[in-house]
């Protein structure tokens, strides 16, 4: 079994990326478990095999203990991981080969709380697990928030301690392929960046020379929900990591280099 969580910006498109992505893996033959770990979602568009809501919700905790949506968000992110046992009991009941994991909407409370770090480790233990980090078209209104989008897709590597492959979700708006082609060609990247003036300029060069560092090893996929595009792509990816003898399709070694050790 494959664990694949989803991750990414709220509003990015995670939840309708387990949805057709998960839809894509069954008509390819594959045995999928859908988990959803969004305690503050109202409407779900699948059916999933696990959902955290069965146990609570923000709106539950937010009228039992008369705190507001963003501490209940925080109170949420350590129950998720009280729920981990009936997680991986779900996960592992009958035959699966991937397991979906929609997670919350904010992407803050599960990648950069120890809660969501204690969560992978433990995933990790169980089998392998390869994530996905959404970056939306919609962020990418400028080359800037282009760049500290792909700086928070690492970011979210390196915190939650899992390996993703970084999709540009919603392609379907990326007309005429600007956005594509400005993040599949690194000299294109800085030459647009270097057009935009502001503060977030500095920060994104700053990002950039990072990301230089890091960014060989890693593979965007132009991805969509309405057009289905990449799909296979990014299932090509993940069966690599799939039927992987424990070897994992991005060497950690740009996790090292990015610690300098
Ligand atoms: N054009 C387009 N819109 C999309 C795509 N995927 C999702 N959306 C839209 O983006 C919005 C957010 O999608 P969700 O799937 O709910 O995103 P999410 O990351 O799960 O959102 P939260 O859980 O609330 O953070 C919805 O209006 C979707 O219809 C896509 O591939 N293309
Ligand atoms: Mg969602």
């Amino acid at each position: 079994m494959l664990i694949v969580p989803f991750l990414g910006f709220a509003g990015s498109g995670k939840t309708s990326l387990t949805k057709t992505f998960g839809r894509f893996l069954e008509d390819e033959g594959y045995r999928v478990k859908l988990i959803n770990l969004d305690p503050g979602v109202e409407e779900i568009p699948y059916k999933p095999d696990f959902d955290i809501r069965d146990l609570f919700t923000i709106s539950k905790i937010m009228r039992e203990e008369g705190i507001g949506p963003n501490l209940a968000m925080l109170k949420a992110s350590e129950m998720i991981l009280d729920a981990f046992d009936k997680v991986a009991s779900k996960m592992r009941e009958g035959r699966c080969d991937f397991a979906l994991i929609d997670t919350p909407g904010q992407l803050e409370i599960f990648a950069f709380r120890d809660a969501g770090s204690e969560f992978m480790r433990r995933l990790r233990e169980l089998t392998r697990v390869c994530g996905v980090f959404l970056i939306g078209c919609d962020v990418a209104s400028t080359v800037s928030r282009l760049v500290v989008a792909l700086f928070v897709g690492i970011a979210v590597q390196l915190s939650l301690g899992v390996e993703a492959i970084i999709v540009l979700h919603k392609s379907d708006i990326d007309i005429g392929g600007r956005i594509r082609r400005i993040i599949g060609d690194e000299e294109l990247l800085k030459r647009e960046l270097i057009k935009e003036t502001g503060v977030m300029v500095d920060v994104a060069l700053a990002a950039l020379e990072v990301l230089s560092r890091i960014k060989p090893a890693t593979r965007i996929i132009p991805t969509s929900s309405v057009t289905l595009e990449g799909h296979e792509d990014l299932f090509e990816i993940l069966h690599e990591v799939f039927c992987a003898c424990g070897d994992n399709i991005y060497p950690f070694h740009f996790i090292r280099d990015f610690r300098g050790t």
